[in-house]
């Protein structure tokens, strides 16, 4: 595959305009500033975690401010925005005293009031928190933790910046107190995508590298917007481009960031700009199955597939040709939006490509039919066999800077480490010396049911922020009301941990992934397992790392096997992941910067072997869900803007234009309507109510989409998907009207 790049490349320039002058874009050099002031005081630490530390953003993966895939700075907005939760000092304890105080404040100012420094504990009937010891918080907890049963406690971790050993130890206390109840944000975020990797090629990971990205034929696009979400993979894309490969993007919305951008680093981008989409699909929101089937039946209708490959290394194929038979085009159209021309616009993409990336995130996962989502771009991989080669692959893009591992480790409720299924429990009884249950845990959801049905007794988050992460946040408020003992693990404050206590809330402080002694991984997307070091710099003082506090924990509750949960550092972790989860075999040699290894190599499924029972690949007959769309009704999606997850950094989204409350929509449903852009509006579901903005914008008709958290409240906590149990976050149906009506 030609990899050589174009020197200057007027083509794919996206303005004549030098520098996009008028353009909706990020100020990159403005973020800069605004990084050397916030982190003033500590800004030598901050430099050394740019340089020294793993990337605690999202899961594209650095070694400081490189990677393996350019050779340039890897440096984003995102990281820079992040720095301060690492370098801020402690709070006051004293601020805490007065819960309804807080409460008023936003999420943010919680955030800037400081680092948690000590143990604190608020009982029931006090206005506030006030300090305790470690050791008496650990006995409070590990006593209510002995006296629940195993079905009634359930633990929860962010996927935040939480490196693999502390999913791991998490995981391994938890199942040392007798439960699989220990789930992570991996959870409301790719678990369709794991399900069904495994399902149908026998692997639970991105089964290429970015560098396949590169002079690739074409990398396809699905619900997902890197140029928020994974800002230097726009890097990555420019020299791409450069290097020949087509990019297609299937989303309701036209990112405008996925059409063009200015990449800040390379000159000939940073003043011309990239024009990054070749094709641009809006389809409905939900539309994918629909669409992706339509693509897959001109494919192998016009006899495009590789026929060869199919016979010889997939099963299924014969149903899955069957249904597209049945499948009438009209059908595929109205579940799409658009119509079969389209579909054979993106078909003669993949039809002559020799090879090809299908990239996914939320806008397919996201939704009570997320599974098959999933199903409908593998099929359409396999159809082409891109899948274990270069330049080929499929790559459900990954958020969080710790979301790959935490699965893997097993710090899910529905497999045990390196992705062993619970009824492997046996193995890692023998392994750890105590009994593995197999019963399956409660997920994420399943807990805040579980709580506000008066059955869980005790709840430790680790992190997150379950009001602001879940549909429905006044049915999660009186959940977590009802939980008789709540542990909030954490770094600083969040508005979950002032819920008013049913008995007793706690606060423990934890360290950030840059002052864990010993140092630590992550897992990128591309499956490279990455040591972070611990940073030189100044500490908290009665911060612990989060790996001691689960252990500790599970030591309280059961002193009887206290040794063989207990851990004397990290080193001796990655010795225990090595023997659990035999892809991370190497992770024991990790121990300096730079140390890195990618489990699995390059290409998953390389030379065509998939590690299913019977060595092939699966098509799965996927048929498009039913709409369910009424008659006057919208679709409305939840969606990222300048934000980190919960935590909102802005107010405004420079790409998009959109303020926290804007309600995008299509313009000719707002002429219909009889908005312009800024007049309120209010969106109401069979959940609820929320205020906002209308913003007239490039999105296919009948389609809304707002800025979560904001719109949690318009979501149907009910609506999950099958397997994976991940909420539906992309399509709320709702009504929209004037507040005066
Ligand atoms: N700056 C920033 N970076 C982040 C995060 C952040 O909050 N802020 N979060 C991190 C995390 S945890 C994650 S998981 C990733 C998420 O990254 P993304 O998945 O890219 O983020 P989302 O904004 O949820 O939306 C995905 C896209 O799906 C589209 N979409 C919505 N519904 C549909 C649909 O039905 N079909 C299709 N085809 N598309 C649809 C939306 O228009 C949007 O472009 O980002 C990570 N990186
Ligand atoms: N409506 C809607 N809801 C969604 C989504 C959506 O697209 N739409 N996306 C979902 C997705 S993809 C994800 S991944 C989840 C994210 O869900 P979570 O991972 O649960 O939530 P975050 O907002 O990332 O968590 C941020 C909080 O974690 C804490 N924190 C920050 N850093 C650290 C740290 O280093 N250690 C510890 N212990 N705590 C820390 C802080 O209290 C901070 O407020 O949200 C999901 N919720
Ligand atoms: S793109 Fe992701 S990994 Fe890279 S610096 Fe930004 S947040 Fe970190
Ligand atoms: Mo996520």
């Amino acid at each position: 595959m030609a990899k050589r790049e174009k020197l200057i490349d007027p083509g794919n320039w996206a303005s004549l305009k030098p520098f996009g002058i008028g353009e909706n874009r990020p100020n990159n050099y403005a973020e800069l500033w605004r990084a050397a002031k916030e982190n003033r005081g500590r800004l030598r630490y901050a430099w050394r975690i740019l340089r020294q530390g793993t990337c605690d953003g999202c899961a594209l993966g650095t070694k400081g401010m490189h990677d393996w895939t350019m050779d340039e700075i890897h440096l984003c907005n995102i990281r820079l925005r992040l720095l301060r939760l690492n370098t801020m000092p402690a709070l006051d304890p004293a601020l805490l005293a007065d819960a309804a105080a807080l409460s008023r404040k936003s999420g943010a100012e919680l955030r800037e009031l400081g680092r948690l420094p000590y143990p604190m504990v608020r009982r029931r009937g006090e206005p506030g928190f006030t300090r305790i010891g470690w050791e008496e918080a650990l006995d409070l907890a590990g006593g209510a933790l002995r006296e629940a049963a195993p079905g009634r406690f359930g633990f929860y971790m962010t996927s935040r910046g939480e490196p693999n050993e502390n999913y791991f130890a998490a995981q391994k206390a938890v199942r040392a107190l007798g439960s699989n109840s220990i789930d992570n944000a991996a959870r409301v975020c790719h678990s369709p995508s794991t399900v069904m990797l495994k399902e149908t090629l026998g692997v639970a990971a991105t089964t290429c590298s970015y560098e396949d990205w590169i002079g690739t034929d074409l990398i396809v696009f699905i619900g997902s917007n890197v140029a928020n979400n994974q800002p230097v993979a726009m890097k990555y894309l420019y020299h791409a481009k450069k290097a020949g490969t087509r990019i297609a993007v299937v989303n309701p919305y036209r990112e405008p960031g996925m059409e063009k951008y200015w990449v800040p680093s390379n000159v000939e981008s940073a003043v011309f700009g990239t024009r990054i989409a070749d094709a641009y699909f809006q389809i409905h929101t939900g539309g994918d199955v629909a669409f992706l089937t339509g693509v897959l039946k001109h494919l192998v209708e016009r006899g495009w597939a590789d026929e060869s490959f199919v016979a010889d290394h997939t099963t299924g194929f014969g149903e899955t040709r069957d249904l597209l038979g049945r499948l009438s085009w009209e059908e595929l159209e109205t579940g799409c939006g658009l119509d079969s021309a389209e579909m054979l616009r993106l078909a003669t993409m993949i039809g002559q490509a020799r090879g090809a990336v299908f990239v996914w995130s939320m806008g397919i996962t996201q939704h009570e039919f997320g599974e098959d989502n999933v199903r409908a771009i593998v099929n359409l991989g396999l159809s082409k066999g891109f899948v274990g080669r270069e330049g080929c692959g499929l790559m459900p893009i990954r958020g969080h800077s710790g979301v790959q591992g935490g699965a893997e480790m097993g710090a899910y409720a529905t497999v045990l480490p390196g992705g062993s299924p619970l009824a492997d429990a046996a193995r890692f009884s023998e392994l750890w010396g105590f009994e593995v249950p197999t019963a399956k845990g409660r997920t994420a959801p399943e807990m805040i049911d579980a709580a506000h049905d008066g059955e869980l007794d005790v709840l430790v988050s680790s992190g997150g922020n379950f009001l602001e992460v879940l549909p429905d946040p006044a049915y999660t408020r009186a959940a977590l009301s009802r939980a008789r003992l709540r542990v909030h693990i954490d770094i600083c404050v969040s508005g979950q941990m002032l819920v008013d206590p049913a008995e007793t809330v706690l606060l423990l402080p934890a360290q950030t992934r840059y002052e864990m002694v010993g140092g630590v991984t992550e897992t990128s997307t591309e499956r490279r397992v990455i040591f972070s070091p611990e940073v030189e710099g100044p500490r908290i003082e009665g911060a612990w790392p989060e790996w001691r506090i689960f252990t500790e924990l599970a030591a309280r509750a059961r002193p009887e096997i206290a040794d063989k949960v207990r851990y004397e550092g990290t080193p001796q972790i990655r010795a225990e992941i090595a023997a659990a989860a035999p892809a991370y075999d190497g992770i024991q040699n990790l121990a300096r910067f730079g140390d890195q290894f990618q489990y699995g190599g390059p290409r998953l499924c390389a030379g065509w072997t998939f590690p299913t029972p019977d060595g092939k690949a699966r098509f799965s007959a996927v048929s498009p869900p039913p709409l369910r769309r009424a008659d006057g009704s919208y679709t409305v999606a939840t969606r990222r803007g300048k934000q980190f997850n919960s935590m909102v950094h802005e107010r405004k989204d420079s790409l998009t234009g959109a303020v926290r409350d804007a309600v995008l929509m299509n313009p000719a449903d707002a002429d219909r309507e009889g908005y312009s852009d800024g007049d309120p509006v209010v969106l109401s579901s069979a959940t609820g109510e929320m205020r906002g903005r209308v913003l007239r914008a490039p999105i296919a008709p009948g389609n809304l989409q707002v800025h979560w958290p904001e719109g949690e409240v318009l979501l149907d906590r009910s609506r999950r998907s099958p397997q994976a149990g991940i909420p539906d976050y992309k399509s709320a149906e709702v009504m929209i009207k004037h507040p005066s009506d």
